[in-house]
């Protein structure tokens, strides 16, 4: 057992980034087990007894709890912070760009730009759905935030973070953000907030 926080994750994830960028926003000391999801390290027995499911990211607690999936990982390490808003329709509504990350946004993008990026396919070979899908979630988030400046209230929180972990890496998809202007403003304002 670490007497630290111990991120298991894939320097080219976005869902680990997600968990990095709050660890260290909240200043909670951590070590980083890099953990390939290419090399198969995400298979092997030890990966698998703490999460069967066979995906980074994990974290384990210093008294040895393990804890997976990217945004419940985060709610875990910025309970009390401001990245988490008090007011509950606030709260419910980044749970709600949560919900819809996953669901909607990293199943496009994400997996386009593994595709695309990492596995050297050709777009003939990829899923051809995948792009019109991809222009319509960032559509959607042009249009919302044609007015705002974070996606809920008026600072970040952690619906900003969940959703450029991975549209920052949108031309790797084969997105030009160019094409959707609030939404390239928006990366660089939070990839600034983040330091980055
Ligand atoms: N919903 C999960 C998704 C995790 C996920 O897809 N992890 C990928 C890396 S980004 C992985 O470990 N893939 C290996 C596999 O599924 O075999 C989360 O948000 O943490």
């Amino acid at each position: 057992m670490a007497d630290v926080l111990t991120i298991y994750g894939d320097s080219i994830s976005g869902n680990c980034h997600k968990v990095r960028f709050v660890a260290e926003l909240m200043k909670i000391p951590y070590r980083w087990i890099e953990t390939s999801v290419l090399k198969k390290e995400t298979r092997t027995p030890e990966f698998l007894a703490l999460n069967p499911a066979g995906q980074v990211p994990i974290v384990t607690l210093p008294d040895g709890r393990v804890l997976a999936q990217s945004n419940a990982i985060m709610l875990y390490l910025a309970e009390g912070s401001d990245l988490i808003p008090q007011d509950a329709y606030a709260r419910a509504q980044v749970v709600q760009w949560l919900f819809w990350e996953q669901y909607s946004h990293e199943t496009v993008i994400a997996v386009r730009r593994f595709h695309k990026h990492y596995l050297q396919k050709a777009d003939a070979d990829i899923d051809p759905t995948l792009l019109p899908r991809g222009e319509k979630v960032l559509g959607l988030m042009n249009d919302h935030l044609a007015q705002r400046r974070y996606f809920v209230g008026e600072r970040l929180s952690l619906a900003d973070i969940a959703l450029v972990a991975y549209t920052r890496f949108g031309h790797e998809a084969g997105f030009d953000l160019a094409k959707w202007p609030h939404v390239q403003t928006w990366v660089q304002r939070i990839e600034a907030n983040l330091g980055l």
